[in-house]
């Protein structure tokens, strides 16, 4: 299989997380894909017409995407503990932290464009809908830290530790760990895990 990847993108992050926790990574080859919002790439467009990253591509020829896809896919793949809970409260539960992860990460990828334009050309009302939106999903998960830190390792806390991990990379200047201590406790669980260290992002890499 290939992988459309990136050390620095938070999607591909949390698909490079479950290769690795799962023990599959050898069964995928990765392929360096530049992705930007405004330069469609075309060597991604051949499997993904959206030009996002990551894009998996099956054996025979058949292209997957986007995270949750690609994630749900290959945990099919393995017999170890399933990342996606077969049925019951359980999956509801993780594929909704999955989706906050997911939906914090699409707003502040978005937050980070208008951030990167000059004053003049950003819109006032964005930046404080994007910031508003951040801080209750954080107030959120503080409430919800210590049913995260009780209940194992699935692909909600998979994604909602690389979206925590993104905060730290991309907006540091959030703090967002000031008012929510258990969370920030759990957080420091997630960076423990070997599939978490080993896939830090990281400006410096190709
Ligand atoms: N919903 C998608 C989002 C993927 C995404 O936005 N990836 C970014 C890189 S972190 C990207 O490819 N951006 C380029 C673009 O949107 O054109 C997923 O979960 O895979």
């Amino acid at each position: 299989m290939k992988l459309h990847w990136s050390p620095r993108s938070p999607f591909v992050r949390k698909v490079v997380i479950l290769l690795k926790e799962t023990g599959l990574e050898s069964r995928v080859q990765l392929v360096r894909s530049v992705a930007a919002i405004a330069t469609p790439n075309p060597a991604i467009m051949a499997d993904n017409p959206l030009s996002q990253i990551p894009a998996l591509v099956l054996p025979g020829g058949e292209p997957l995407y986007d995270s949750p896809v690609i994630c749900e896919y290959l945990d099919s793949l393995h017999d170890g503990p399933r990342f996606f809970p077969a049925a019951g409260p359980a999956r509801w539960t993780a594929l909704r932290r999955q989706a906050l992860g997911d939906g914090m990460l699409s707003v502040l990828l978005i937050w980070r464009q208008e951030r990167m334009k000059t004053p003049a050309q950003q819109l006032d009302s964005w930046l404080q809908a994007f910031a508003l939106k951040i801080s209750t999903a954080l107030d959120r998960l503080e409430d919800e830290a210590p049913a995260l830190a009780d209940s194992g390792f699935d692909i909600g806390h998979l994604t909602l530790g690389c979206t925590l991990s993104y905060l730290d990379y991309r907006f540091a200047d959030l703090d967002w760990r000031a008012g929510h201590p258990q969370l920030a406790s759990w957080h420091a669980g997630f960076c423990l895990r070997p599939s978490a260290q080993a896939t830090v992002p990281d400006d410096a890499a190709a």
